[in-house]
């Protein structure tokens, strides 16, 4: 890539094809992602690997990784400017991650939240790759020697570890590992659930009202606001107690760019009606030119592959440098 001779600064994320790509994942990831390719050297992946931490039905892994990559190319990831591979397809990820694994406390991985979440949800399969799933986030991270970790407030932790890491990393064997920051965005960094407004929206929500999804229909969006949960006052602030409005609110000032201040000035003596069709309209209008674009992508399956192919070939060269040092420092012996 000519970004990486540039020494342009070096930014990495990746997102799980674990189901329909929400808004959460689009405010609190992608739409930075996007934003980001003019003035870094973009490396993007989807996390293949990470998905099957919860079980997966074959059939409908593989489509979600398909519509994955569509529905990212659709919201303006440029395949001329930045990388966006399927982590599976470059093996240097699964072995890294071993190798930090054996860098990495028992006790760092039991304080991950997002594993007391998952596991607390999916009871019945607690697997070994859900507790060590963070290392593998390290190891996707460390490969590229990010500077950059565009991700939402809820993997903040994992990017935390992944610094500690990399610092531990570095101070046994020299500097192997550049020390990457997390890049959250200021609105949008935590879209919680219209039906509970104290979890956040996951795209593996069984309650289909509590997430939109970037390929909804505009019919379908706006019914998914008008159910929202919010609160009995009737008055658009934003104030502790109110989590339903104070979700729209961050949605809504995520997508128009106005204030909370201005938000409530201009709601100031309409109802919650009013507000709730004017969230909707302003994601249907956000969204619009994404659903029309992944139409496209997804009819052209052999352009797609095309671009994953390449991409994970370049992903794999660069990994490669990387993963052959770090093996080198701790003293295996390379072919
Ligand atoms: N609700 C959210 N608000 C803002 N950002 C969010 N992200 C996820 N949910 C929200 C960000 O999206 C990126 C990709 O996330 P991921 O797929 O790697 O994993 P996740 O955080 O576990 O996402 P989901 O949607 O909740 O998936 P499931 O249901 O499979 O667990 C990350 O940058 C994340 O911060």
């Amino acid at each position: 890539m000519e970004q990486q001779t540039e020494k342009k600064k070096v930014v990495f994320s990746a997102i799980q094809p674990s189901g329909t790509i929400t808004l959460g994942n689009y405010l609190g990831a992608i739409k930075n992602w996007a934003a980001m390719q003019e003035e870094f050297s973009c490396i993007y992946a989807l996390a293949d690997l990470h998905t099957i931490t919860v079980r997966q039905e074959a059939a409908a892994f593989r489509k979600n990784i398909i519509d994955a990559y569509a529905s990212i190319l659709a919201c303006g990831i440029d395949t001329e400017k930045s990388l966006f591979f399927i982590q599976s397809h470059v093996n240097t990820h699964a072995q890294l991650a071993w190798v930090l694994d054996c860098y990495t406390q028992f006790g760092e991985l039991s304080r991950m939240t997002q594993f007391k979440d998952k596991s607390a949800k999916h009871a019945d399969n607690v697997n070994a790759g859900l507790f060590t799933y963070p290392t593998l986030m390290v190891a996707d991270i460390l490969l590229y020697q990010a500077d950059m970790v565009p991700v939402g407030a809820d993997q903040k932790q994992h990017v935390e570890l992944t610094r500690n890491i990399a610092e531990r990393f570095n101070g046994l064997y020299g500097n192997v590992f550049k020390v990457p920051e997390p890049y959250i965005p200021k609105n949008g960094a935590r879209v919680m659930s219209l039906q509970d407004p104290t979890k956040k929206m996951s795209k593996s929500d069984e309650n289909v009202n509590a997430c939109v999804n970037l390929m909804d229909s505009p019919e379908v969006i706006m019914k998914k606001f008008k159910r929202a949960v919010t609160d009995s006052e009737a008055k658009v602030r934003y104030a502790e107690g109110k989590e339903g409005i104070n979700n729209l609110m961050a949605i809504y000032s995520a997508v128009t760019g106005l204030s909370f201040e201005q938000i409530e000035h201009d709601f100031d003596g309409k109802g919650y009606g009013d507000f709730k069709t004017a969230v909707g309209e302003a994601v249907i209008e956000e969204l619009r030119p994404i659903r029309e674009k992944y139409e496209q992508y997804i009819a052209d399956k052999a352009y797609m592959q095309d671009c994953y192919k390449k991409a994970g070939e370049i992903a794999q060269k660069i990994s490669q440098r990387t993963l052959d040092k770090a093996m080198k420092k701790v003293g295996f012996v390379l072919k």
